[in-house]
């Protein structure tokens, strides 16, 4: 069975997965965070082309069943034209496709090391250290930091969706445990392809 925003109260009747919100989400009180694997039955293919040593393009797929829901593929230049609107930077096409590797293939081919991999790579806005001049990463992802990487590839009303969604404390951000269970749980995925 899968998650749907309008049985969790999310979404207003009448609301279909692709379609681009007109008005807020609402939050409802009794939400709780799907377990593992159990925000949908889909499964996800990440395909890469590689030539002289590096990846060139990917393809990313979303099946349900046997039937194939969402195919995209981009190469490297069409990235590379891609603008993001946001204080912080747009990743090097290599950062980009490792972290879109790990949120597509989500809850089960993807190791914890390549989870925090993902995260510390966009974990890119720092803090002043007391008492010294060293910048660190702040240890959580804010909505600038995820939009560098989701305005690329999913529609644009998901992004604050996305961090509503997997921001279960309401910090505003999204910490290290937030971002697991929203990988693991196959969240990151659906949102990536624009089909929550
Ligand atoms: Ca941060």
């Amino acid at each position: 069975m899968s998650f749907n925003l309008v049985t969790c109260g999310f979404a207003p009747a009448g609301y279909r997965p692709g379609v681009t919100f007109v008005s807020p989400l609402m939050h409802p009180t009794t939400f709780v965070f799907p377990p593992t694997t159990l925000w949908s039955t889909r499964t996800s293919r990440f395909i890469e082309d590689r030539s002289g040593g590096r990846t060139t393009s990917v393809t990313l797929e979303l099946l349900e069943g046997s039937l194939c829901v969402y195919h995209r593929r981009m190469t490297e230049d069409e990235y590379n034209i891609i603008p993001v609107c946001t204080s912080a930077k747009k990743l090097p096409w290599s950062n980009f496709i490792h972290v879109l590797k790990v949120l597509m293939l989500a809850d089960r081919q993807e190791r914890q090391s390549n989870i925090d991999e993902a995260f510390a790579i966009l974990d890119q806005q720092t803090k002043l250290t007391s008492g010294s001049n060293t910048n660190i990463p702040d240890g959580l992802i804010s909505s600038d930091e995820f939009r560098a990487f989701l305005s690329i590839i999913c529609p644009q009303a998901y992004i604050d969706v996305c961090v509503r969604l997997a921001d279960t404390n309401r910090s505003g951000q999204i910490d290290r445990s937030e971002f697991t269970r929203m990988i693991r749980s196959g969240l990151s995925r659906d949102i990536v392809c624009g089909l929550i």
